[in-house]
């Protein structure tokens, strides 16, 4: 089975200009999306390979068109560039009649990425590339850029998910998460002051979890964001929120221990740091918005999984049966925790952060 998966991803990857070997393939099992393997040359690893799930992105077109469209702007010398390897048809993807849209791109060597933030420095330079990837595309012509899930961070389009899902849902499943859809009709009223009418667009990651950051394993430097599948207009509390949810929290997202989701105040503050550390690129509506981001992303992240648990898990990909719940009920404790530092964060943010002007 696993040598006919090697000759198979051999054969695909005839169709990129690389050099002609035998290559080895890890899979790499982290994301609820893609399929992605760890391309291999004796044991040393050169490329990531990728399968983009179509069934998530209609678009692919469009989704790599805007990727190459961002790395023209991420460029700098304290950014680490990602390359995209062309095919033989000089195309930045393949299209295989039978498996679908697969990519190339080039391996960092010597890195990682955290879960969680388990110190302050991690922290820092996470706050620090988030900035610095804002800061490299707040010139970039919006234009560009095509919505690859169209209002992927909408709540109001969410929230009607939601609702779909429970008219449709088994009764024993709304019987075992009452609690969540309660919290969730809560949540999604409170939500109802967040006005985004005043606050600039621009192009965002849409997914900044903090396993989706490279570090160097040699100075422990953030290099750069990977998984760009999501990268197109939205507002910076969105990518901000995404990576406070997993920056400032020491819990896992599906954790069932509820005991150990933490709002912790160093991490957040460390976060903070390193965005400021790239000077002001931030308007004052937008840092005004911003605490409410670390509610508004791991509740919307909530919900959907929630939504997906009721639906008998027809968009993520699940372990076990209620992962899905057990993301929502994790995502939800985070939330309120966050909820609960509402005005600590106001006061940090505003302290920390000098708007642009
Ligand atoms: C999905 O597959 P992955 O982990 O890159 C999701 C993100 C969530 C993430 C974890 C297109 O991303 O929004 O943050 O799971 N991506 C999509 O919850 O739905
Ligand atoms: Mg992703």
């Amino acid at each position: 089975m696993i040598e006919n998966k090697n000759a198979e991803l051999n054969e695909l990857l005839k169709n990129f200009s690389i050099d002609r070997k035998t290559y080895e393939f890890q899979g790499i099992n982290q994301g609820y999306i893609n399929d992605t393997y760890l391309v291999l040359d004796n044991h040393y690893p050169l490329y990531i390979l990728q399968r983009v799930n179509h069934n998530v992105f209609k678009d692919v077109h469009g989704l790599m068109g805007n990727i190459a469209n961002a790395f023209q702007h991420l460029q700098d010398q304290n950014y680490t560039a990602i390359e995209l390897l062309k095919t033989e048809s000089d195309n930045s993807y393949f299209k295989d009649e039978k498996t679908g849209y697969w990519r190339l791109m080039t391996y960092i060597n010597n890195t990682t990425a955290y879960d969680n933030a388990t110190d302050t420095d991690i922290a820092f330079e996470a706050g620090r590339v988030v900035g610095k990837f804002h800061q490299l595309l707040a010139e970039a012509p919006l234009d560009n850029y095509v919505d690859t899930i169209p209002q992927f961070h909408n709540l109001p389009l969410r929230e009607k998910q939601f609702e779909e899902s429970l008219g449709s849902a088994k009764t024993e499943k709304l019987e075992t998460a009452k609690k969540a859809i309660s919290f969730a009709k809560e949540t999604l009223e409170k939500l109802k002051i967040l006005d985004n009418s005043k606050l600039p667009l621009r192009v965002c990651h849409n997914d900044t979890k903090l396993n989706n950051i490279l570090f160097s394993k040699e100075d422990s430097k953030a290099l750069c964001l990977i998984d760009l599948d999501t990268i197109m207009k939205g507002y910076f509390y969105f990518d901000f929120g995404d990576a406070i949810r997993t920056v400032a929290n020491t819990a896992a997202e599906d954790e069932q221990d509820h005991s150990k989701i933490t709002f912790e105040r160093t991490l957040f503050e460390a976060f903070i740091k390193g965005l400021d550390s790239n000077g002001p690129f931030l308007y004052k509506e937008e840092i005004d918005l911003l605490a409410w981001g670390a509610v508004f992303m791991p509740f919307i992240h909530g919900l959907r999984a929630l939504t997906d648990y009721l639906n008998d898990n027809i968009y993520y990909k699940v372990s076990y049966e209620n992962q899905n719940l057990d993301r929502c009920l994790s995502l939800f404790d985070f939330t309120n925790k966050a909820l609960q530092e509402i005005g600590y964060m106001t006061q940090v943010i505003k302290k920390g952060l000098t708007p642009k002007v």
